[in-house]
C-alpha cells in the first residue's frame, strides 16, 4: 500500500515571517511587526511587556524579512520546480483591512494575494490558505484591546467574508486560525493581548479564545455558505505529552497536559465544550462569555479536517524533578535527541500524534507544519549540504507513512515547515532556518535576499515526484 495518488505535498509559508513590504501598497502596522529582534521578544509576545510602537533602539525582522512581498513570482517557481501541489501560505490581516476595522477593503492587498493563487495556479498548486498566522492590527489591539474584545469577532468575520468572496474559485483548503492553542503561550503573538496590571490573565486568556473560536465557527459557517467547496480546517500546536513515568499520577499529569493543549480543537471538532474544561472553569470562577447564539453557531459549524504542526513531543511529570533538565514545555527526554534550539526530534512521535488525533476525532488530518531548524553553512562553491534536514524530513516522512499505510489514518496532505527560509517566529533570527532554499540575509538584515537551492531542495523533489516511495 502507498500513499493515495492525490496527497498533498508542500511547504508553509506565513505572512509576517516571509512578506516584509510593511508599509506598502496601504498595509497597515500589525502586532507582528513590533515583536523585536532579541531580548525583549519573549516578554512582548507573552504580553508582559507593551511595546505597541517600532522604535530605533530596537531592530524588527518582520519589517522586510525576506521580502516574499516582492520576491514571490521567483519563489512560486522554485516551490513548482521541486513539484509542490500546496503551498501554506497565510494572509497579512493588515494588508486586507489596514486599520481592521475599516469600511472597505485595500484592493491593493487583496490583488496581491490573487496574484499570487494564480501564480500557484499556473503551476498545478493548491494553494492552502490561513486566515491568521498569529496577525492582528494594532490599531484594533490599541483601540479595542485585542480578542479579548467581543467586537473582534465582526472584524474577522468581515475580513473572512471578503477573502472567501473574492478568492472563491481560486481557494478551496483555508485554516481559521494559526496554531489557536498557542494563545496559553503567547496573548500578544496570538490574540493582541498585553495584559493590564491587575488583570486576571487566566479570565482574559478564555475569555480571548471563546471569541476566536466563535469567530472560527462563523467563518466556517460563511465559508460552505459563500462556497460548498470549501474545505476549512482548525490548526493546533500537535506536540504530544508522554508520562515521566509509569506512575499513574505521571500519566493523569499527561492526561491533563493533553486535556490543556486539545481544548481548542476539541471544541472547533466536535462543537461543544468539553466537560474537563467547564469543571476547571467552575473552579477557576470563569464563566463563559457565551451570547445567545454561541452555542448554536459553534455546534452547527464543526471544521472539514483537522490540521496540525509538529514538532516534537514533551515529558509531563506530576512532580518537577529538582535536578532534571528543563524544556520550554516540561521536562527533557532522555531517549530523544535535540536540534541546535533545544527541540526534542521523535519521528515516532509523529505517528503516535498522527493516531491521538485522528482517534479523537475521526476527522481528515494534514500536517500543516513540520520540519528542522538549522544553522546551514555556505561551501565555498556555494552549495549547501543540509543531510542533517533531509534526515530528519526522511524519518518523519517515514512514520507519517506508516501511520497511514499501516494504521490507516486519514491523512490529506504534509507541509514542511517552511520550504524557504524565513524569519523565526519564536525567536525572530534568520539563522535559525527551516528551507530547501537558502536566503541570503543574517539575523541583521545584511544580505543581498538572494536564494539558492540546498541539496534538500533536489531530495525533496524526488519524494514528491514519487509520492514518498523513494526516500534515500
Ligand atoms: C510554529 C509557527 C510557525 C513557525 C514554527 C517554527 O509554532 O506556526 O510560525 O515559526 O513554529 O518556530 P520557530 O520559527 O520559532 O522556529
Amino acid at each position: 500500500m502507498s500513499l493515495n495518488e492525490n496527497f498533498l505535498w508542500g511547504g508553509a509559508t506565513a505572512a509576517n515571517q516571509c512578506e516584509g513590504a510593511y508599509n506598502e501598497d496601504g498595509r497597515g502596522l500589525a502586532n507582528v511587526d513590533v515583536l523585536p529582534y532579541g531580548e525583549d521578544r519573549l516578554a512582548v509576545a507573552k504580553g508582559l511587556k507593551k511595546m505597541y510602537e517600532l522604535d530605533d533602539a530596537h531592530y524588527y525582522p518582520a519589517l522586510e524579512a525576506i521580502d516574499f512581498y516582492h520576491h514571490y513570482k521567483e519563489d512560486i517557481k522554485l516551490l513548482a520546480e521541486m513539484g509542490f501541489k500546496v503551498y501554506r501560505m497565510s494572509i497579512a490581516w493588515s494588508r486586507i483591512y489596514p486599520n481592521g476595522d475599516d469600511e472597505e477593503p485595500n484592493e491593493a492587498g487583496l490583488q496581491f494575494y490573487e496574484e499570487i493563487f494564480k501564480e500557484c495556479k499556473k503551476y498545478n498548486i493548491e494553494p492552502l490558505v490561513t486566515i491568521t498566522h498569529f496577525d492582528c492590527p494594532m490599531n484594533l489591539i490599541k483601540k479595542y484591546g485585542g480578542w479579548r474584545n467581543r467586537k473582534q469577532i465582526s472584524f474577522y468575520e468581515k475580513l473572512a467574508r471578503t477573502l472567501f468572496s473574492r478568492y472563491k474559485g481560486l481557494v478551496k483548503y483555508w485554516l481559521t486560525f494559526n496554531e489557536i492553542n498557542v494563545i496559553l503561550l503567547f496573548p500578544f503573538l496570538n490574540a493582541g493581548i498585553c495584559f493590564g496590571e491587575d488583570e486576571n490573565k487566566y479570565h482574559a486568556l478564555y475569555t480571548a479564545a471563546h471569541h476566536e473560536l466563535v469567530a472560527s465557527a462563523l467563518a466556517t459557517k460563511i465559508a460552505h455558505e459563500i462556497d460548498p467547496d470549501i474545505m476549512i480546517g482548525c490548526m493546533m500546536a500537535g506536540g504530544i505529552y508522554y508520562p515521566k513515568t509509569c506512575n499513574p499520577q505521571d500519566v493523569f499529569k499527561a492526561r491533563q497536559d493533553t486535556h490543556k493543549n486539545c481544548f481548542f480543537i476539541d471544541v472547533q471538532s466536535r462543537g461543544t465544550y468539553p466537560n474537563y474544561a467547564l469543571k476547571e472553569f467552575e473552579r477557576k470562577g470563569f464563566k463563559v462569555p457565551f451570547e445567545p447564539g454561541d452555542e448554536e453557531l459553534l455546534k452547527n459549524n464543526t471544521v472539514d479536517f483537522v490540521s496540525f504542526s509538529y514538532y516534537q513531543t514533551h515529558v509531563s511529570a506530576a512532580v518537577e524533578s529538582s535536578d532534571g533538565e528543563k524544556l520550554l514545555h516540561g521536562e527533557a527526554n532522555p531517549y530523544l535527541s535535540r536540534s541546535k534550539w533545544g527541540w526534542q526530534i521523535d519521528p515516532l512521535g509523529m505517528r503516535i500524534a498522527l493516531n491521538d488525533i485522528y482517534d479523537r476525532y475521526q476527522k481528515p488530518l494534514f500536517i500543516v507544519e513540520n520540519g528542522l531548524g538549522a544553522a546551514d553553512v555556505v561551501e565555498k562553491d556555494g552549495s549547501i549540504n543540509d543531510d542533517y534536514r533531509i534526515e530528519y524530513l526522511r524519518s518523519h516522512i517515514k512514520a507519517l507513512k506508516d501511520a497511514v499505510e499501516i494504521d490507516g489514518v486519514d491523512l490529506l496532505g504534509y507541509t514542511t515547515w517552511a520550504p524557504i527560509d524565513l524569519v523565526s517566529a519564536g525567536t525572530g533570527e534568520m539563522s535559525k532556518r527551516y528551507g530547501f532554499v537558502y536566503v541570503d540575509r543574517d539575523d541583521h538584515g545584511n544580505g543581498t535576499l538572494s536564494r539558492s537551492r540546498k541539496k534538500s531542495f533536489y531530495w525533496y523533489k524526488k519524494v514528491i515526484e514519487t509520492n514518498g516511495e523513494d526516500l534515500d
